[in-house]
């Protein structure tokens, strides 16, 4: 057995555990932030629970710090108040971003854990199965509710040889959404192993595992060794490591990527040719049909670090990857660089970036900004003498938070370039349309902050005569826990804080005999839930409001949608391949609830979202011929006659349904995928409705 099935089998109390089965996992551990927590937490207080259920919940407080009104701060009293009376610990704001936290402080190899944040796999580097859920998915988990999920297929990824000087975790990361893109993941666990494991840092693993999300992945594993128990020990929590690892002869299933013969060039190619560290074992690809896509099928992949370069993914997808060498020919000044995220800035991060900036000068063009993820890592840098090089090089030093990489502050210059430790680089999300941002690790990040433009970190080092790091976690962490806050002995004592922008949710209708509308919106491929629901300084102080921020829907795609919306009472969304990748906000399935959208048809789904929408009584479908989205256009008059039946009398789990245009006079073909708790769910209008109809 691989290690990821290891760990659902002992937690499987629902369905077989075959991939493509629907199971229900027990959660041992959940965890929230405040831009998702306060819904989470609204819906968990309908639930009418008086205690958590899980072993361990942590309510963290990283996204929305800015306080510019009484808005986040109200936010922050509340899940304050509703973490005491419930059982649940309550990081405060400046503790740190949710993942760098966790797995310092609370992630135990061989647990689950689900968090209302799509990262939370980052813990998936201790040896836990971790994964990202809709907050109504998390309150359920709290309530004691197995969490459920389609059985994904085990993706085994070998990795041999070590790391060269300058090339770490981020690297490897780059250099799969490379070869496999942002949808290469989808239903999948990505499973790590091989004799390459052991060379890895954790704070490398950590990386690897956060941004498995940008590949879509379900989660991601590594194995708990020697390492990982070397780390617990210097966080003070030896008698929390447990060995957690796959059989010597442990299979991997054979997986499936379909890509499109131009959309997917780079990772065709790079799948075939081996020109990079990464090769395919026994990979074949389909002939393409005729709108150009192949399905890819391989049983693994096998990653050589000796032959890893520093990678960075270009504008506007984490999946656009090159070398940095290939892109230091052009001479690109960068006016910002930023490390931090809850992908890099761990203490090690910081501590290569202040080796690289002691006694240097940020170069005068590029504002260079840094986060520690955590109060531990400040306190550390603090106390162990990096802060200091760090700030005397010229750069800028941020609280702990997640700050620029969700848009809250930093904004670069119009049209400027900015390169990040970060895991997303969708347009826009920096606050800056027009910037152009680039992901890549923090000493690519620093390379570029000492001589303002693109540039390897290997050039970087040998033209200031920079030593190479060594890559060794410290013997002990500073251990303050302060700021994290236990549950009440007495919650009865505890009122709970509901200040004006604490909106209640709203209440929607059950699904009808038939569906109409009008196409309100026709998006294209890798629709991100940063363009369904944007985020930023502006938008996040409304998370728990839904009718404000519902105004803000589709705005960064089609200004008027919200407008329209209202105009047409709702309608349809159309949408390409991985529609709603990125963030796990509910926000962008209960907007356009709000907003009176019924169905979402799409040529393939991300399946954070998918779940939100169903959660939320949003009927997600798929075209039967990915064609046929061509033939249907903005504003066209669609109807699905009898759904309601449909759903009520199906007694399989997938169907096909016609799609009328009564605009055009033309039928076609689409599909759903349901589980009987799904169209249950759907046609009572969503989980909750249905939960209080039990
Ligand atoms: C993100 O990185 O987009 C976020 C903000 O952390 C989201 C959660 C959110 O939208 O609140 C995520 O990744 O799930
Ligand atoms: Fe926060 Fe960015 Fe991580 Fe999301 S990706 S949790 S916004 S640091």
């Amino acid at each position: 057995m691989n290690l990821s099935n290891k760990i659902l089998s002992a937690h499987l109390v629902e369905g077989e555990l075959k991939a493509g089965n629907e199971i229900g996992i027990r959660i041992d551990q959940t965890l929230t932030q405040d831009a998702t927590g306060t819904m989470a937490y609204l819906q968990f207080e309908a639930m009418g629970v008086p205690r958590v259920k899980t072993e361990l919940s942590v309510s963290y407080v990283d996204h929305n710090m800015l306080q510019q009104d009484f808005m986040n701060a109200d936010d922050h009293q509340y899940l304050q108040s509703v973490a005491a009376k419930y059982g649940l610990y309550y990081s405060r704001p400046g503790n740190g971003i949710c993942h760098q936290v966790h797995r310092e402080r609370f992630g135990i190899p061989g647990k689950t854990l689900i968090g209302s944040d799509s990262h939370t796999p980052t813990c998936g580097g201790l040896g836990m199965i971790a994964i990202g859920a809709g907050g109504l998915d998390v309150a359920l988990a709290m309530a004691g509710q197995p969490y459920v999920i389609t059985t994904p297929k085990i993706l085994g990824v070998k990795l041999t040889g070590t790391l060269q000087n300058w090339v770490s975790g981020k690297d490897v990361i780059l250099e799969l959404l490379r070869c496999l893109t942002c949808k290469g993941g989808i239903n999948k666990i990505v499973e790590y192993y091989g004799p390459g494991v052991a060379s890895l840092s954790m704070g490398d693993r950590f990386t690897i595992t956060n941004m498995g999300a940008e590949l879509g992945a379900t989660t991601s594993v590594f194995p708990s060794d020697d390492v990982t128990r070397g780390y617990l020990k210097a966080q003070g929590r030896e008698t929390s490591w447990t060995e957690q690892k796959a059989d010597d002869d442990a299979t991997f299933d054979r997986v499936e990527i379909r890509l499109h013969t131009k959309n997917d060039e780079r990772a065709l190619t790079a799948m075939k040719t081996e020109n990079g560290a990464s090769s395919f074992i026994n990979l074949s690809v389909t002939e393409p049909d005729a709108a150009g896509f192949v399905v890819t099928s391989f049983d693994g992949v096998v990653i050589d670090l000796d032959k890893l370069e520093p990678m960075i993914a270009q504008p506007h997808s984490p999946d656009n990857v090159v070398t940095v060498k290939e892109l230091e020919a052009q001479d690109l000044k960068a006016a910002q660089a930023c490390i931090g995220s809850c992908t890099n800035s761990s203490y090690f991060d910081l501590s290569i970036a202040a080796h690289m900036l002691k006694d240097r000068s940020v170069n005068p063009g590029t504002s260079f900004t840094l986060t520690p993820g955590s109060k531990q890592v400040f306190e550390m840098i603090a106390r162990h003498g990096q802060l200091a090089d760090i700030i005397a090089s010229g750069a800028r030093i941020l609280e702990s938070a997640c700050g620029p990489c969700i848009g809250m502050g930093q904004a670069p210059p119009s049209g400027s370039v900015s390169v990040r430790s970060f895991n997303r680089n969708f347009e826009g999300r920096s606050g800056t349309m027009d910037a152009k941002v680039y992901l890549a690790s923090p000493e690519t990040a620093t390379a570029v902050a000492l001589v303002g433009k693109i540039a390897d970190p290997r050039h970087v080092a040998e033209t200031f005569g920079i030593a190479p790091v060594k890559k060794e976690e410290p013997d002990s962490y500073l251990v303050n826990d302060k700021s994290v806050l236990p549950p009440t002995e007495n919650p009865e004592g505890v009122t709970i804080v509901r200040g004006p922008n604490i909106k209640p949710i709203p209440e929607f209708a059950g699904m009808p005999d038939t569906l109409g509308g009008k196409v309100a919106l026709k998006a294209g491929d890798n629709i991100s839930t940063d363009h369904i629901s944007p985020a930023g300084a502006k938008v996040l102080p409304l998370r728990s409001n839904i009718p404000a921020i519902s105004e803000f829907t589709f705005t960064r795609v089609d200004p008027e949608f919200p407008k329209r919306c209202r105009e047409w009472g709702g309608g349809f969304v159309l949408g390409g391949d991985n529609y709603g990748q990125g963030s796990s906000r509910e926000h962008a399935a209960l907007s356009p609830r709000f907003l009176g959208v019924t169905a979402v048809i799409v040529k393939q789904f991300n399946r954070i979202h998918r779940a939100n929408l169903i959660n939320f009584g949003i009927l997600p479908l798929t075209f039967v011929n990915p064609d046929d989205y061509n033939g249907i256009d903005f504003a066209d008059e669609l109807e699905l006659p009898n759904i309601g039946d449909t759903l009520r009398n199906a007694t399989e789990q997938t169907g096909t349904l016609t799609l009328v245009n009564k605009t055009k006079g033309t039928e076609c073909q689409v599909a759903y995928d349901l589980t009987e708790r799904q169209r249950k769910i759907l046609l009572a209008g969503g989980v909750l409705n249905l939960a209080k109809q039990k």
